[in-house]
């Protein structure tokens, strides 16, 4: 499905906009422009993201071909995106008065992850900041009792789960009666905070769950339980919605996961049937309209042996499972994110290729003696096509420092392109060819 027609859930018959009322963008340049000297923008306006990893230095190259520059509230200068930005308020996404501080001048406000207390940007809403995504929609992403809740009541499909707040007791008595129901098929997950596999426990026993709820119910930890799904694979329906209401859905891709965060995208999902693959868009676009997302939104899915599909997650900011759009698609996720919070018309979501993999660069458990600038080197040398992209991040074993796209030659093999695309991502990674290539033999 490509963009779906301009204003199909557009409430109001004008451009909703920051621009023209919010916060009086333009009217203002940041306070300490001057002090990081930033050239006064006339015309162009400034959009606040408040994180400086990857994702944010994503978004920020991607401003660049618009002739902005991203604004971003980083924890330190060595982070990916504050490495990058002329335009960087060093500050921490906890502290109100350091998000005034990135807000002020700015037409929007947007998130490179999940973190930012919700009063906050509620206080913040209420001092006139277009926070975008808003945060009645951020909360069923950053809480994911919330949005099983909702999803629910919207009739979306989603996992069986049990909500493992309050009395301790009374949460162990739901837990030992859902892990029954479902003979310990379970996964826990805490209710906020966690990503890349971090906040998830997979277990297969009542006395392990039980273990691993009193832990966490000790530090604080809220949590619900979840049934582990019978699934084929997972799926990721990737769109976009700007606050005019327009619309416009990527094709729906498959994501590999390897311990517990994505490694693998493949563009589009192979042998995903065209009504699968509209029905999870339209899942995606629909929810999106009905929660006033703004901005890109990912849909995590699970397609079960059975061909169902069942939300999974839902980020509200770009996502790994977009990473592809970089090389593969007519409009990246990281500039459509940019059209929609400034509520610009959006691009084009059609892929450029066949396929097109996305493999992550991740840190090996051991950082390889060769330096990354000769991993780089040698990968050009041997790939020309391979389209490298690193975030400036510290090698830490399975983090995520980079990632690779292989765009499918015309009638490339789906495992033909995956392979390479692996290949290319474990050799920066690791320091060493998957097939045993020796450029010295
Ligand atoms: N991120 C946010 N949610 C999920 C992910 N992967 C990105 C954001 C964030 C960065 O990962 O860009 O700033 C944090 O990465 P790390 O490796 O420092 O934990």
């Amino acid at each position: 499905m490509p963009l779906s027609g301009g204003n199909a859930d557009r409430a109001t018959m004008y451009r909703v906009t920051a621009r023209d009322s919010d916060t009086g963008a333009n009217a203002a340049a940041p306070p300490d422009a001057a002090a990081r000297a930033i050239p006064e923008r006339d015309v162009l306006p400034t959009v606040t993201m408040i994180g400086g990893g990857q994702l944010a230095r994503m978004t920020h190259q991607a401003s660049i071909a618009l002739g902005e520059c991203l604004r971003v509230l980083a924890a330190s200068a060595t982070d990916p995106a504050a490495q990058v930005s002329a335009d960087v308020v060093i500050g921490s996404h906890d502290d109100l008065d350091d998000l005034r501080r990135a807000a002020a001048g700015a037409v929007a406000l947007t998130f490179d992850h999940e973190g930012v207390p919700l009063e906050h940007l509620r206080a913040l809403e209420a001092e006139g900041v277009a926070v975008r995504p808003p945060s009645a929609a951020l909360v069923f992403a950053q809480d994911k009792r919330a949005m099983r809740v909702k999803l629910s009541e919207l009739g979306l499909p989603v996992p069986d789960f049990a909500d493992l707040a309050g009395d301790l007791g009374l949460a162990r008595g739901r837990l030992v009666e859902f892990g029954e129901r479902h003979g310990w098929n379970i996964v826990l997950k805490a209710v906020r905070g966690g990503y890349d596999g971090r906040g998830v426990w997979i277990v297969d026993n009542g006395p392990d769950a039980l273990a691993v709820f009193d832990e966490q119910f000790n530090a604080g930890v809220d949590l619900i339980a979840e049934e582990k799904v019978q699934m084929r694979r997972e799926l990721s329906a990737m769109i976009a919605r700007s606050p005019f209401g327009q619309g416009g859905a990527w094709p729906v891709v498959e994501t590999v996961q390897r311990r517990g965060q994505c490694a693998v995208v493949i563009a589009p999902a192979p042998e995903l049937s065209a009504e699968t693959a509209e029905r999870a868009q339209e899942m995606s676009l629909r929810l999106a309209s009905e929660l006033g997302v703004v901005g890109v939104m990912a849909m995590e899915l699970f397609e079960t042996t059975d061909g169902e599909l069942l939300v999974n997650e839902l980020a509200m900011r770009p996502h790994n499972s977009g990473h592809w759009t970089m090389d593969g698609a007519v409009t990246s996720q990281f500039e459509q994110h940019l059209r929609a919070v400034l509520d610009y018309p959006l691009g084009d979501t059609a892929p450029r290729a066949e396929v097109t993999v996305m493999a992550n660069i991740l840190g090996a458990a051991q950082a390889p003696e060769m330096s990354m600038d000769e991993r780089t080197h040698h990968l050009m040398a041997r790939m020309p096509d391979a389209r490298i992209h690193l975030y400036g991040k510290g090698e830490r074993p399975d983090r995520k420092i980079g990632h690779v796209n292989i765009v499918g030659k015309p009638g490339e093999d789906v495992a033909a392109v995956r392979e390479r695309a692996e290949r290319a991502a474990h050799w920066m990674s690791d320091a060493e060819w998957t097939d045993g290539w020796d450029p010295h033999s």
